[in-house]
């Protein structure tokens, strides 16, 4: 039966040693409770690292350990103290937390972190290798296991592997400054499915995708290495009976019952009236914008002192990471915003900030929910904030007003919130005295607004969403139904190779023969490949033949000399091997007179673009122009050529980075349709990269063995995933014994 493994850095339970007695407290935290009927279901397990290091373990101890978390469905990574402090106060939480949250003043990069990352990442996939089986769905959460995805899909390429950020995904011009930027993005894309909580996360993710890897996404979907990776946006939910439940309860609890933390809160407003609470609840990090949210109740306090001695706030700050310098630093700095405030407008009866630097039970939360009238939550940068969510569910008499930041992801959903920019205290006093003012009627009408939102797309409502979409990308077909050129394809087509007696090689020359270079002109051919194509030209049973939409003069210069059959211009101009060139279209082109000045003005609109002009065709390439802008203008420029060539013999081909228009009557199809014509081959090989080589691909028999080159839609039966292989399938023919294990290894 298949499973459901979910990967996290740390587990849903939390194990402590105590005089060698093993204690196991499952954890009641969002995350935990959204997978529990993932986790639940059939032989699922999660995977993790259990929070004891191998130097707290001995070998009784880590018996009992893997006891404890068999029974909890659960199994763990075994990590040193030192890839703790590499891996995640180091990397994760030193370098890509920041990062991912725009704090890059405190954004480390350290080789040895780096390194660090890469070897605990191997860790935790090399753990799920050795419980997945085929037709197991995988589930990687978070920041801290970015790399997981790939390393899992290198071992076993059939499983389905789903990845969700839990972070904010930065802006490209942030992500660009990372050094191993590639690598990590390699990493994710090796899911199917990559989930963020909004569109925007989604939004940088496929603009550095493009920009960084130059890969093409359509939609959503990006196509790589011959799959499509799905992305998307699913805005994790909360328990939402969980707090609504409590806080009913809460309501109606007896008076013998309350907790002391209920009964002082319920001193406030008794003492006060109806004065009111404000409440402020995060884990004690720079993102959540703790500093700033106290400075701005001290502008509030100055510039509306008629709330000195009726309001108060409540915050609660819950300890985090304190080993990393940044967050101690935090710590300072709001311990003496604090006690400054504090000492500046206390007076005997009031102290305007009640300060709690620890975690407090869940029941001991739900009261400081239930009692605050306005919660303010105001991160700088946080990638959705479940505190305001649990808030709002919280509310049991519909009342209370949440004050929340633009900058959290939360705020794509709780438009009713009053939305504010956490840097601006003008802003933020005054929607504090507007929240603290607002009808009932209002605060309720917002409230059950966002309470019907929040209970409807719930924590489970968010993992079942995920599942069903990481299920669906496990049913897209293989881009291709072509194949990969494997040992097997090759094996079988030196067979035949071998028992031909007159064999054709169609062989493009851009992007197949030769790599792109920054211009056209400086991909001249190297003293390497003419050894190759004049070995394979050598036997005279072969016929090799470049096929290229580049002008007969420079195809003529670079390999006129040689014994291999030349067709040029996308097939106007043919050259057989040791005759003279004879044009085989007959083709006006007049009209470049017209197409040109339209194709200039889009060189000076596109920076890094440039027009090679060819003896039948204009191309305008933009390979080296910015990816996104270059997209937009390639659909302009090509809608704009339609449009103006609808009565003409003209055609506009979309090529690798480049837009050509040529005389449509001409094409690489045709010309090597003619060459067919002429002889019986009993074997053809043909290998493309381009756009324009699809038409070879659809003129050749089905018997030919038809290559191209990426991870494209073609027409040909195979592929082969870059042109760093071309070579070498050409030395294979050429006669190179090794070519197999070069190739293939
Ligand atoms: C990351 C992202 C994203 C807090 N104090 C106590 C306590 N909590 C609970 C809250 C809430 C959770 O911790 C905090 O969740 P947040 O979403 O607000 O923030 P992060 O911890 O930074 O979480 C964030 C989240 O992942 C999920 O994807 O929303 O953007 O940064 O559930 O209730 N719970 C208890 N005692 C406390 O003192 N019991």
């Amino acid at each position: 039966m298949n499973k459901t493994i979910i990967v996290s850095n740390r587990l849903p339970v939390n194990l402590k040693i105590d005089n060698r007695q093993l204690q196991v407290e499952t954890s009641v935290g969002g995350l935990a409770t959204g997978m529990k009927s993932v986790h639940s279901e059939g032989n699922g397990i999660w995977i993790g690292w259990s929070g004891l290091t191998e130097e707290q373990l001995d070998a009784e101890l880590t018996e009992k350990v893997d006891e404890a978390l068999q029974k909890e469905k659960c199994a763990t990574v075994s990590l040193t103290e030192k890839d703790v402090e590499n891996f995640y106060f180091g990397f994760s939480n030193r370098t890509l937390w920041p990062m991912f949250h725009y704090f890059q003043e405190y954004t480390e990069f350290e080789l040895e972190q780096w390194n660090s990352y890469k070897e605990v990442n191997r860790k935790f996939a090399n753990e799920v290798l050795a419980y997945a089986n085929e037709g197991d769905m995988i589930w990687v959460h978070d920041y801290q296991l970015m790399l997981v995805p790939q390393m899992i899909r290198d071992k076993n390429p059939a499983l389905t592997i789903g990845f969700f950020l839990h972070i904010p995904y930065p802006s490209y011009e942030i992500f660009r400054t990372f050094p191993w930027r590639e690598e990590l993005l390699n990493g994710v894309l090796g899911a199917n499915l990559v989930g963020f909580h909004t569109y925007d996360y989604v939004r940088h993710f496929l603009s550095s995708v493009k920009r960084i890897k130059g890969l093409e996404t359509k939609f959503n979907d990006i196509v790589y290495d011959g799959r499509t990776v799905k992305v998307d946006s699913f805005p994790m939910g909360i328990d939402y009976n969980q707090f609504n439940n409590a806080a009913q309860e809460h309501k109606t609890r007896p008076e013998d019952k309350k907790s002391d933390l209920m009964r002082k809160l319920e001193e406030h407003s008794l003492h006060f009236g109806d004065n009111k609470l404000i409440l402020s609840i995060d884990r004690m990090d720079y993102t959540k914008g703790i500093p700033n949210r106290i400075l701005a109740f001290e502008y509030f306090l100055n510039k509306y002192p008629e709330y000195k001695e009726k309001v108060r706030l409540v915050m609660l700050a819950v300890p985090s990471r304190s080993n990393v310098p940044q967050y101690q630093k935090l710590k300072r700095e709001t311990d003496e915003l604090v006690g400054r405030i504090n000492g500046q407008f206390a007076t005997v009866n009031w102290t305007p900030i009640w300060y709690f630097y620890r975690s407090m039970p869940f029941e001991d939360l739900i009261d400081l929910y239930a009692s605050s009238q306005v919660a303010l939550v105001t991160p700088i940068r946080d990638g959705m904030n479940l505190v305001a969510k649990e808030y709002v569910a919280s509310r049991a008499d519909n009342d209370g007003v949440l004050v929340l930041s633009e900058m959290a992801g939360a705020a794509k959903e709780l438009h009713e919130a009053l939305l504010i920019n956490p840097n601006n205290f003008e802003q933020i006093a005054d929607t504090l005295k507007f929240a603290l003012e607002m009808p009932p009627e209002e605060q309720s009408s917002r409230i059950v607004q966002m309470k019907e939102r929040i209970s409807r797309y719930n924590v489970e409502k968010w993992s079942e969403e995920f599942m069903k979409a990481l299920y669906s990308s496990a049913q897209e077909p293989e881009v291709q139904v072509t194949r990969e050129l494997t040992t097997e394809v090759f094996a079988a087509m030196g067979n035949d190779y071998d028992s031909a007696q007159k064999r054709l090689f169609l062989l493009d020359y851009d992007g197949t023969l030769v790599g792109f270079k920054n211009t056209p002109a400086e991909a001249f051919p190297d003293d390497k490949l003419f050894d190759l194509l004049d070995s394979l030209a050598a036997d005279e049973n072969n016929e090799v033949v470049i096929i290229s939409g580049r002008d007969h003069d420079t195809l003529g210069k670079w390999f006129g000399h040689k014994n291999y059959t030349l067709i040029t211009d996308h097939g106007v101009w043919l050259r057989r091997k040791g005759r003279d060139w004879e044009a085989i279209e007959r083709v006006k082109s007049d009209w470049k007179e017209n197409i040109r000045p339209i194709m200039e003005t889009f060189v000076d609109r596109t920076p890094g673009s440039f027009i090679e002009e060819k003896n039948y065709s204009l191309a305008w390439h933009y390979r080296k122009a910015d990816g996104e802008l270059a997209d937009i203008r390639a659909k302009e420029l090509e809608f704009v050529l339609n449009s103006l060539i609808s009565n003409n013999s003209l055609a506009v081909l979309e090529g690798n980075k480049v837009l050509e228009i040529k005389n449509s009557n001409v094409n690489k199809g045709r010309a090597a349709g003619r060459l067919l014509a002429g002889a019986a081959y009993d074997f053809i090989f043909a290998i493309g990269d381009d756009w324009t080589d699809e038409y070879m691909f659809e003129e050749l028999p089905v018997s030919a063995y038809t290559v191209k080159v990426g991870s494209a839609k073609t027409h040909a039966r195979f592929y082969v995933k870059d042109n760093s292989s071309v070579r070498l399938i050409l030395e294979g023919f050429a006669g190179s014994k090794t070519v197999q294990e070069q190739v293939y290894n």
